[in-house]
């Protein structure tokens, strides 16, 4: 059975999911689109093999010519959609966060549950890429002993100007937050985050540096910077009790020219997780047609959303805040 998605949201993103979708995705075709710029969509439907265009998110959801839903249009958008999708009982690949508010990702939590079926997968795509799958697999060998520090390190070249300090957080570390949830297989239970003065290149918005604990006391920490100028850039070394899982720069090739040795970083998110996007949406696919939800689920969108709300409170609290989240419903599991 050939999965015929329909892609709501061809922004930078969604542009970028389209033609992953296209060139990489076996099993699946991208049947259609619909994005508020029509022009837009056109364009993108074209170079990606003739998707029928559109006219509302609505019509797209309801088309029995689509069996799934890409949605990466704006962040406020995610919600309404999702639940659309959960009435039409159709799966819904949302892109991170899974919605603008946490009682917004409380409804999809409740109508999923309702519906008694994992539609929702949130697209936290670094759980797909193989630096992070490795140190997964390096942890649950368990050679090095129990994990104690996780040092993580998140820069973006410009941030667009819309990022705020508190989304700095929502929006960028929700990603440490995921995947050190993944990573560790547990829950955090007290945040406090600190931050340097702003950028002179971005005076509208502070760096923040956070240190969260985890449940049973591994510690993470997380330098996140927005507007690094020299390009994008993740880091992450775990420590053990006896030795570290450290990822490893992502380029395949190093230079040694005129005295230096150099190796390209990559501009923005988008190519240097390429291969974790792409086995993103080969994951969903299969998914579906094996009935079996991977990734990210509506809870673990609804877990990372709240310590990053936490987050921001120890933000602006400037105190050690709790991690009040309930413990994930069985349903999740
Ligand atoms: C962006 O929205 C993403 O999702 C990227 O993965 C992340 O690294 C970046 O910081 C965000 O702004």
């Amino acid at each position: 059975m050939t999965v015929r998605i329909g892609l709501i949201g061809v922004g930078v993103m969604g542009a970028d999911h389209a033609r992953t979708i296209y060139t990489a995705a076996g099993g699946a075709e991208l049947t259609a689109i619909h994005d508020p710029d029509r022009e837009r969509a056109e364009s993108v439907a074209k170079s990606c093999g003739g998707a029928r265009v559109v006219d509302t998110a609505e019509r797209l959801i309801a088309d029995p010519g689509v069996d799934a839903v890409l949605i990466a249009s704006p962040d406020a958008t995610h919600a309404p959609l999702a639940l659309a999708c959960i009435e039409a009982a159709k799966p819904a690949l949302v892109e991170k966060p899974l919605a603008a508010t946490l009682e917004e990702c409380r409804a999809v939590i409740a109508a999923e549950m309702t519906a008694k079926r994992r539609l929702i997968q949130v697209g936290f795509m670094r759980r797909f890429d193989p630096g992070y799958l490795a140190m997964k697999q390096a942890l649950a060998e368990n050679r090095l002993g129990a994990p104690l520090f996780f040092h993580c390190q998140h820069r973006n070249a410009v941030g667009p100007d819309y990022l705020t300090s508190e989304l700095v957080i929502a929006n960028s570390t929700v990603h440490e937050i995921d995947i050190a949830r993944f990573l560790l297989d547990e829950d955090f239970a007290f945040v406090s985050v600190t931050s340097p003065r702003a950028s002179r290149r971005a005076p509208g918005r502070q760096p923040q540096f956070l240190v969260m604990e985890t449940k049973s006391g591994v510690v993470v920490d997380v330098e996140a910077y927005m507007d690094s100028a020299y390009g994008y850039e993740v880091k992450g070394e775990m420590v053990c009790e006896a030795g570290a899982i450290t990822l490893s720069p992502n380029p395949p090739i190093k230079l040694r020219e005129a005295g230096q040795e150099v190796f390209a970083v990559e501009p923005d998110w988008r190519d240097r997780f390429r291969s974790a996007y792409r086995d993103q949406i080969a994951g969903w696919v299969a998914s579906i047609r094996e009935g079996r939800p991977v990734g990210s689920s509506a809870w673990d969108g609804y877990a990372a959303s709240f310590t990053a709300a936490a987050c921001i409170e120890a933000w602006r609290s400037r105190t050690r805040t709790k991690v009040t989240l309930a413990d994930t419903p069985d349903f999740y599991k």
